[in-house]
């Protein structure tokens, strides 16, 4: 595993022990099941049980609620390693974590952080998050689902597309419209009569992960399933700053795969009776990926300890997310060529990876979105409207 710059001796003692103990679990629990998951569209049985197990829900969290109480390091660390197994694997935990727990302990009232912030951390309730729409993906603010009081509880109508994990979820922090207009969350639980969860089928990308729509005709919503907390757009959008700042460690996690197995595979193979790793088109290759790998560390390592000192801002994070995830889809294709037609097979993670982050580059923010963020920070000139 790559640490060209040392960057280990920046790390604590407990960051080490947390990131080989989530690394053996993916390489005993993931790497030896993964493929078969995405090539037949299952997912790996019992995957949030055994996430909750290793702490790899909500890891921010105070262990009040049941979460684990680490630093920002350690969430990435987890990310980065749960992400070299799968880009589903780290979806799953970067669901629950940053906008189904996050919101809940940011905003949400003491009954609502006990009754579900601990099943949450132990996996055995799963979690979705719903905010985008069948017409509304980039722009948010102009979401239809709303809700309106009556009296003793709220009626929720509305759809969400694109969801992730919507299939098998227990519950699902959602963003509506009140009477005047303004977003707010609300916790919708599966069982709540005219709450449904259609299944997106046929996907190329994040196979081992479920997708689906949340659909609500006339949802009756206790007022207690309210987050009190917050108001506007700005509720989902920073929990989106957490989930982006996760991503960004995570693909340098499927970097690492794609990199690690294209140096050895070069290695190995030969061909003009020399292995391919010893013709300067190869490592030009190799040489580059390990560059953008090692400037994806730093990058994130630096953010993280801006986001432990709560000094990170929104496009701070836009510009490691759109950075990270272009550095890593990139890797995932041209590693796949230094194998030739092996690398179109199963047995590499390749194709796999390159598949999956084409949702993690539209994902939580399109790679176009993120520059224009980074646009409007440095130019104070909003390109959006
Ligand atoms: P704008 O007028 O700029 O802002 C509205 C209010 O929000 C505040 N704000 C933020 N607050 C916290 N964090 C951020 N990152 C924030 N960005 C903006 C802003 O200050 C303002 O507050 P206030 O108090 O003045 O009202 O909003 P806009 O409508 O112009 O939109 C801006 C834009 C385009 C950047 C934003 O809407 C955006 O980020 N769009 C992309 C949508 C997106 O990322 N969707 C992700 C859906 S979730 C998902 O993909 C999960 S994948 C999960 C997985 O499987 O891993
Ligand atoms: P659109 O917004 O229609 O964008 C289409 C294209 O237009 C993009 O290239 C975009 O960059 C470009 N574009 C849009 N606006 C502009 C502009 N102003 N300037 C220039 N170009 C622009 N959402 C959730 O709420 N919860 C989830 O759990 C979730 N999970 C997901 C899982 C998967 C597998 C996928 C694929 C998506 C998921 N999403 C989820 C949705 C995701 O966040 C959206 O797909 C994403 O925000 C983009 O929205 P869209 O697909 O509607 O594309």
């Amino acid at each position: 595993i790559p640490d060209y710059y040392n960057m280990d001796a920046l790390l604590s003692e407990e960051h080490l022990l947390i990131r080989a103990s989530v690394r053996s679990w993916v390489e005993s629990f993931v790497m030896p099941v993964i493929d078969e998951h995405a090539q037949n569209h299952t997912d790996i049985p019992n995957l949030m049980q055994e996430l909750g197990n290793i702490g790899a829900l909500g890891p921010y969290i105070p262990e009040e609620y049941g979460g684990a109480g680490l630093d920002q390091i350690s969430y990435g660390i987890i990310m980065q390693e749960l992400e070299r197994g799968d880009s589903a694997v780290r979806s799953a935990a970067s669901v629950q974590s940053s906008l189904v727990m996050f919101p809940i302990f940011e905003y949400g009232s003491e009954e609502q952080k006990k009754k579900f912030l601990p099943q949450l951390a132990a996996g055995t309730m799963i979690g979705s998050f719903g905010l985008t729409e069948p017409n509304h993906g980039s722009d948010p603010s102009s979401m239809e689902t709303y809700f309106v009081d009556k009296g003793d509880h709220y009626l929720l109508n509305g759809a969400k597309m694109w969801i992730t994990n919507s299939p098998v979820c227990d519950i699902a922090v959602i963003w509506a419209k009140d009477e005047e207009g303004k977003v707010r969350g609300l916790i919708v639980e599966r069982g709540m009569e005219g709450f449904t969860t259609p299944t997106t089928n046929n996907k190329w990308s994040l196979r081992a992960s479920k997708t689906g729509e949340l659909v609500f005709s006339d949802v009756k919503v206790p007022k207690e399933n309210l987050l009190p907390n917050i108001s506007g757009l700005k509720g989902p959008l920073s929990c989106l700053n957490s989930a982006r700042y996760g991503i960004s460690w995570g693909v340098i996690g499927a970097a690492i795969d794609c990199y690690c197995t294209a140096l050895q595979y070069g290695k190995e193979r030969k061909q003009f009776g020399r292995p391919i790793a010893g013709f300067q088109l190869q490592q030009k290759k190799l040489a580059e990926f390990l560059t953008e790998i090692t400037k994806a560390q730093l990058l994130c390592l630096q953010l993280g300890n801006l986001k432990n000192a709560h000094k990170a801002t929104p496009a701070q994070i836009s510009m490691a997310k759109r950075n990270n995830v272009k550095m890593a889809i990139d890797i995932a294709r041209e590693s796949r060529q230094i194998l030739g037609g092996m690398g179109i097979m199963g047995e590499f993670p390749m194709m796999r990876h390159a598949a999956n982050l084409e949702s993690v580059i539209t994902y939580e923010g399109t790679h176009d979105v993120h520059l224009l963020i980074t646009g409007m920070d440095i130019t104070g000139i909003n390109a959006f409207n």
